[in-house]
């Protein structure tokens, strides 16, 4: 890496920096068109989720054609990660900036550090300065945190309007960061309603804006299977044709869930698959009929009813099946989890559920995985290494795992479903649980529900019956998303509702270069 005292770039800044400004301000004052002065108080930008901790030094670092990214030569991971801020950067302001070209004369250095004060995987620092910023991470994935922070803080516009170099000045300071919990995450039922690859790419791509690690893909229910299993092809021969409201369905293939896998992976973002069982297993019994423990002849499902489908638990060849598909979807997937669902299982006795759980629970174990299940799984007599997702408002499921030992992930329905509606007025989205407005869905406290050390982190999942394409689904995840972002990673005493509405209604230049169309709550004044 280039020695940056060896650059005499301090000089260099205050020139390009103070002329600029100065003709700005002289021409001002001769006309009435709009300036745009460079903001230099780094505790005010925009960002979501909130920092740990923000100190502001009150000057400038000038983004412009002269700046490049510096990574270190040994660590192939954190240049892609340069690579990947420098095409984002490019994208944004039509500059060029390249990676570790050394006759550049301001740097964006991303560092690999062993500093004992970065205690988390994803925590990082962040030190602008006039000449330099210079983010220090102990991982790869803290210096791919610590880079949408840097994406966050470049002003939309530059202060250029007179010169031909245009730069974008950037509040030096420094920032001190880590997530509260280590999972956060959003899940999307690909199930009800299928999405395509580039959807689910899209959805990535803002997840890992606002610093989500983990996206949880809901692949099976009783409206369609969506992963090609190569030793049970029926099931998207026959189970991935339907989906809510008769429309065609669909599936990833193993080389589509693979290149998912490879772009989240990208990002640091961890894919969570899950195959919803014994219920929510309808398009499974009816591909494979000997599956099937309803008792009932099976048709395709596409209403939005729940709880009236089950696996026959007490069958071994329902095992070898549940295995093949774990083994498959298991070697696709590096990530530590695997979710089994186990919701809604109304029509599977207790003693069969019970019993079901706890076996497919080993098979799981089996092919490496840690488990999830939603938070009824807790019932059966379950490992402490599995994870309850607390879903339900059954405060006892709750009070099961807990005494279990067990970690939770929170999604309480009435504050995390993305897929309830806002108001009223929604156009989209259920209201089993209620309204969540934008305050709502923000105004909870995940540490209210459990001791922080109980808790693994929290997710919101988008359930897809009334959503069919994407741009109703970003409707609805949008920009709640966003809300529950802050909520996994921003400490409670950092958080406050009044003060994240601006910071949200300040996403709306992201949110629109994106292309996303999110709905224009009335609660926040966009900007
Ligand atoms: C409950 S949450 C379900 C889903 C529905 C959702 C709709 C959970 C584990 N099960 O099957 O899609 O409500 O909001």
């Amino acid at each position: 890496m280039k020695n940056l005292n060896m650059i005499n770039s301090k000089k260099y800044i205050s020139i390009k920096y103070v002329i600029p400004l100065l003709l700005l301000v002289i021409s001002a004052s001769c006309s009435d068109r709009k300036i745009n002065f460079p903001k230099t108080d780094l505790s005010q930008e925009n960002l979501i989720p909130k920092p740990l901790n923000i100190v502001s030094t009150n000057s400038g670092f000038a983004l412009d054609e002269f700046t490049s990214i510096q990574t270190p030569a040994d660590s192939q991971e954190f240049t892609d990660i340069g690579f990947f801020l420098a095409d984002k950067i490019n994208a944004q302001t039509n500059l060029n900036i390249r990676v570790n070209e050394e006759s550049a004369k301001t740097f964006i250095c991303i560092k690999q550090s062993k500093n004992k004060e970065l205690k988390s995987p994803e925590s990082y620092e962040l030190k602008i300065t006039q000449d330099s910023i210079i983010l220090n991470s102990k991982t790869a994935a803290g210096a791919f945190r610590g880079i949408q922070t840097i994406r966050q803080i470049i002003p939309q516009i530059s202060n250029d309007t007179l010169v031909k170099n245009p730069i974008w000045v950037i509040p030096t300071g420094k920032i001190t960061d880590a997530p509260q919990f280590t999972y956060r995450s959003s899940m999307l039922d690909v199930a009800r309603h299928f999405f395509s690859v580039d959807d689910v790419k899209k959805y990535i791509d803002v997840l890992s804006y606002y610093k989500y690690n983990t996206l949880h893909l809901h692949l099976s229910d009783d409206q369609g299977w969506r992963i090609e299993i190569k030793s049970w092809p029926k099931l998207t021969k026959i189970g991935a044709k339907s989906e809510v409201g008769g429309e065609s369905g669909g599936f990833y293939t193993q080389e589509d869930f693979t290149e998912i896998v490879k772009y989240a992976a990208a990002r640091y973002i961890t894919i969570v698959p899950e195959i919803d069982m014994p219920g929510h297993t309808n398009a499974a019994s009816f591909s494979y009929p000997f599956l099937n423990g309803n008792g009932k002849n099976l048709e395709y499902y596409e209403g939005i009813e729940v709880g009236f489908s089950t696996f026959d638990t007490r069958k071994d060849s329902v095992y070898n099946f549940i295995d093949d598909v774990i083994r498959e979807i298991s070697s696709l997937t590096p990530g530590p989890y695997f979710h089994i669902g186990g919701d809604e299982s109304h029509v599977t006795k207790k003693n069969d559920y019970i019993y079901f759980v706890n076996r497919v629970e080993k098979i799981v174990q089996k092919y490496g995985k840690q488990m999830i299940g939603w938070d009824e799984v807790g019932n059966a007599d379950i490992d402490t290494t599995s994870i309850s997702q607390y879903w339900s408002r059954n405060k006892k499921n709750l009070a099961t795992a807990f005494s279990k030992n067990m970690k939770v992930i929170l999604s309480p329905a009435n504050k995390a479903y993305l897929d309830l509606k806002y108001d009223t007025l929604s156009k989209f989205g259920l209201t089993w649980a209620g309204y969540i407005p934008v305050d709502t869905g923000y105004n909870w406290s995940p540490e209210s529900y459990l001791a922080k050390e109980n808790i693994l982190g929290i997710e919101a999942p988008l359930w897809t019956e009334t959503v069919s394409n994407i741009e109703e689904l970003e409707y609805l995840a949008f920009p709640r998303a966003i809300g529950y972002s802050e909520l996994g990673w921003t400490i409670k005493e950092n958080r406050n509702w009044e003060n994240y509405k601006v910071r949200l209604a300040n996403q709306k230049p992201y949110l629109d270069r994106m292309n996303i169309k999110y709905y224009p709550s009335k609660l926040i004044d966009w900007k």
